[in-house]
């Protein structure tokens, strides 16, 4: 599915890995240690090799923990996106912690560094939704709306994709794409 943000930028939604995409960037929904963990993280950490992991360590060794709803970039590794953009997801609480703006934070925050890097494509999973606990039905406005937003005021960045594991969590997304005010969509 495909949701026109402008004439010239898109979202579009997609099930499948994200460590095989072919994007400037692809983002992780990492941890504060910037450390493999499992998840997409794991993935990402596998596919990508250790070369990821270097940059991580050297990272969090210079600035400390990265703070939830922030976003850093390392190489792509071995994979075919040049760079990955790490985002720590807020973990879920009930949802009065701030835990939507965090989310949506990280949304921003990666297409910003996205756009800093001149980079045209950027592919994000669900962050938060899997280890962290987020629920799906509330987390997938939240991702679309920081999205569209970023996506609007972005100087390089067109291509937003959303590469989701599985049925149940393209089903969210599909149904918070068609909920979203002013979001023309065609089948994909
Ligand atoms: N491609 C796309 N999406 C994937 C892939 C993949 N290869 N693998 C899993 N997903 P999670 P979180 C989906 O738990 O909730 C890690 O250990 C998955 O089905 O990876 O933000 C980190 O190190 C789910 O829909 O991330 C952190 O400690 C989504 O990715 C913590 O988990 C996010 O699930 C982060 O938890």
């Amino acid at each position: 599915m495909r949701m026109s943000v402008q004439a010239d930028r898109s979202i579009i939604l997609l099930t499948g890995d994200i460590t095989q995409q072919d994007a400037g960037a692809i983002v992780n929904a990492a941890n504060a240690q910037l450390a493999p963990g499992g998840g997409v993280c794991g993935a990402i950490h596998r596919a990508g090799g250790p070369a990821i992991w270097e940059e991580c360590r050297a990272l969090a060794q210079k600035r400390g923990p990265l703070p939830t709803g922030q976003a850093v970039a390392t190489t792509g590794g071995r994979m075919k996106a040049r760079y990955v953009i790490h985002s720590v997801g807020p973990v879920w609480h009930g949802g009065t912690s701030g835990e939507a703006e965090q989310l949506a934070s990280c949304y921003r925050q990666s297409v910003r560094v996205a756009d800093e890097l001149g980079l045209e494509s950027i592919a994000f999973p669900s962050i938060s939704t899997g280890v962290f606990g987020y629920p799906l039905e509330l987390a997938a406005p939240v991702a679309l709306r920081a999205v569209a937003e970023a996506l609007r005021s972005a100087r390089n960045v067109k291509d937003v994709r959303f590469v989701l594991f599985d049925a149940e969590t393209m089903k969210a997304y599909e149904a918070a794409a068609k909920a979203a005010p002013g979001a023309p969509q065609r089948g994909e």
